[in-house]
C-alpha cells in the first residue's frame, strides 16, 4: 500500500501520564461505529485496530509511531448511548486534556458517519476544536454505501450542517478505494518536520 507508513509500532495505552510530547501527532477521534477502526486499518494496517479494539485499551488514548517519524494517536470513541455518566465525563475529561494541552498535536481527523445527518456530539467537538485552535479535517465515512451520483452533493450537505467548509472535508471508505489518498496526502502535509 504505502511502505512509507510502515513499519507501525504500539507505543501504548494512557488514560494519564503520557510520553513527553516529541514526534508530531495526529489524532483520529469520533462517535463509536463512526468508522474508526475500518480508517485506521486502512490506513495504518490490522494491527492497530487490534490493538485499540482490546478491552480496557478502548476508554484509553493509544498511541502508535508511524515509521518513527509520527504517531498516530487513537481517541476512545464517543457517544456510545450505554455508557454511564461518569464514564463520559471521564472521557470528556480525557479527550479535552488532551486536544487542548498536548503542543505536539497537528491535526485531528474526526470521522463521521457519512449516511447519517449531521449530529450534534461532532458538530460540538469541532466547534470546540475551533476554539482551541486545534486543526481538524472530517472524514466522512463509508461513502460507498451512497449512490455515486448522490455522493458530492451529501458530502456538500455534511458540511453545510457541521459548518466545515469544503476544504476540510473528506470523503472516505474502508470498503473502496474511496478518499485514501486525500487523506494520506493531508497527513503528509501535516506531519512534516517545517509543518510544525
Ligand atoms: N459500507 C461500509 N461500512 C463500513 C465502513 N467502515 C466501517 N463500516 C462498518 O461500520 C461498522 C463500524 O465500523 P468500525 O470500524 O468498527 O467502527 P468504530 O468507529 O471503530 O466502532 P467502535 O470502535 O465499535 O465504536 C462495522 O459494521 C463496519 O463494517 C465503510 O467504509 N463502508
Ligand atoms: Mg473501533
Amino acid at each position: 500500500m504505502s511502505a512509507a507508513w510502515s513499519p507501525v509500532r504500539f507505543i501504548g495505552s494512557f488514560t494519564e501520564n503520557l510520553p513527553a510530547p516529541s514526534l508530531p501527532e495526529v489524532a483520529f477521534a469520533g462517535r463509536s461505529n463512526a468508522g474508526k477502526s475500518s480508517a485506521l486499518n486502512v490506513l495504518l494496517g490490522a494491527g492497530v485496530a487490534r490493538v485499540s479494539s482490546t478491552p480496557g485499551r478502548t476508554q484509553a488514548i493509544n498511541l502508535f509511531s508511524v515509521n518513527e517519524r509520527w504517531i498516530a494517536a487513537d481517541l476512545p470513541g464517543y457517544g456510545y448511548a450505554k455508557v454511564s455518566h461518569s464514564m463520559r465525563e471521564q472521557w470528556r475529561g480525557l479527550i479535552e486534556e488532551y486536544l487542548s494541552s498536548r503542543e505536539n498535536v497537528r491535526l485531528v481527523v474526526v470521522l463521521v458517519d457519512g449516511r447519517l445527518p449531521p449530529q450534534a456530539l461532532d458538530m460540538q467537538l469541532l466547534e470546540w476544536l475551533d476554539a482551541v485552535g486545534r486543526p481538524s479535517v472530517v472524514l466522512a465515512t463509508k461513502t460507498d454505501t451512497l449512490p455515486r451520483s448522490k455522493r458530492a452533493r451529501a458530502l456538500a450537505e455534511l458540511g453545510e450542517g457541521l459548518m466545515v467548509p469544503e476544504h476540510r472535508m473528506i470523503a472516505f471508505s474502508a470498503r473502496e478505494d474511496i478518499g485514501w489518498e486525500p487523506l494520506r496526502k493531508r497527513i503528509r502535509a501535516a506531519v512534516r518536520p517545517e509543518a510544525g
